[in-house]
């Protein structure tokens, strides 16, 4: 960080922000120009609020070198993080199928949607119970009872759960839920990032409709600054001036968030297009693109789902497509080696 201070600043009001910078551990570097005096900030200063030195007499502006997040930053943490849920890895050269319907409707529904991704290869079953939907008059989805459906499904074909937590209060009732999504909406929700942060099941981020790498990136880094290294990314497509499709599908997240950091990276072509046949070409970019795994829904009445159905696959599609990007997977490991 650089500190670019105005002309002849206070000597006392100097003396005290760097007191105060070295108390925090930072090693100050001072440059003296024309008329102008720069200090040079070298540590960790992921913990140094800028907008406050930013606020002071003595502060003409601040600059960021550095990324504010380290925990989620592949600087300080080179190795790919691989994500164990059940008998299944996500990241570490895998590609993790996650699939179901959008939203659970009933035991028969989701048991049935579960048996057959599983059997094109889904490693695990994505469904909502806790829905968090535009519209108060739309479904809101079946809560705790759906959540109950969703652990018969698991218990009748081993396939863990991913499924949304939109509440606080809704968190002891997760307990055989093997990870937590934190939707779109809630991408910000700080008290709820900080509570999945304290608990120990894997979390899944998926990213705010208008929200930068960086902010996304921070998010992470407030569930694992209390404690949970579990985290995912998940990229569902932003909200840009193109109404064709429900958001944009943006595959530049994967090669960008390798490179920035090393927590696992999940693409959802289903909320990123919002129609089921745009769903096999993006899954199969975000494949090429270098992805962790999926996220796809899957509804055996895509006409007659509650939520969702235009984007939904029906499983004879999902067993296609599942085969195909398994096999794009093996493909594009041969030429990169
Ligand atoms: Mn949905």
């Amino acid at each position: 960080m650089i500190v670019v201070l105005k002309h002849n600043p206070n000597p006392e009001q100097l003396q005290s922000l760097i007191t105060w910078l070295q108390e925090k551990g930072i090693i100050i570097h001072t440059s003296i120009g024309e008329g102008n005096m720069l200090l040079g900030l070298v540590g960790d200063t992921s913990k140094i609020d800028a907008d406050l030195i930013s606020a002071l007499d003595i502060v003409e502006d601040v600059k960021r070198v550095q990324e504010p997040y380290k925990n989620a930053n592949r600087k300080f943490h080179p190795e790919d993080t691989v994500v164990k849920v059940g008998n299944t890895q996500i990241g570490g050269g895998n590609l993790t199928l996650m699939a179901g319907p959008c939203s659970v409707e009933s035991e028969e529904q989701v048991v049935a949607i579960a048996k057959a991704v599983k059997a094109s290869g889904a490693t695990m079953l994505r469904g909502g119970a806790f829905k968090p939907r535009t519209s108060p008059y739309s479904f809101q989805g079946l809560g705790e009872v759906g959540l109950r459906y969703l652990e018969i499904a698991k218990e009748e074909t081993g396939l863990p759960i991913v499924t949304e937590l939109m509440d606080l209060s809704q968190l002891p009732l997760f307990k055989n839920v093997d990870v937590i999504q934190i939707g779109a909406r809630n991408m910000q929700n700080f008290d709820l990032l900080k509570a999945v942060g304290r608990q120990e099941k894997p979390v899944m981020i998926k990213r705010g409709m208008s929200a930068t790498y960086e902010e996304w990136l921070m998010s992470a880094e407030y569930v694992m600054a209390g404690g949970n290294e579990n985290v995912i990314l998940c990229e569902r497509g932003v909200r840009t001036f193109e109404t064709y499709t429900r958001n944009t599908l943006d595959l530049a997240a994967i090669p960008v968030l390798r490179k920035l950091t090393h927590l696992p990276i999940i693409v959802d072509p289903s909320h990123a297009t919002g129609k089921s046949w745009l769903v096999d070409p993006l899954a199969m970019g975000a494949v090429a693109t270098g992805c962790d795994g999926l996220l796809i829904e899957v509804h055996n009445d895509p006409a007659h789902a509650l939520c969702d159905g235009p984007q939904s696959l029906k499983p004879e599609q999902f067993d296609a497509l599942a085969k195909k990007l398994l096999r794009l997977k093996e493909f594009v490991k041969t030429i990169e080696e």
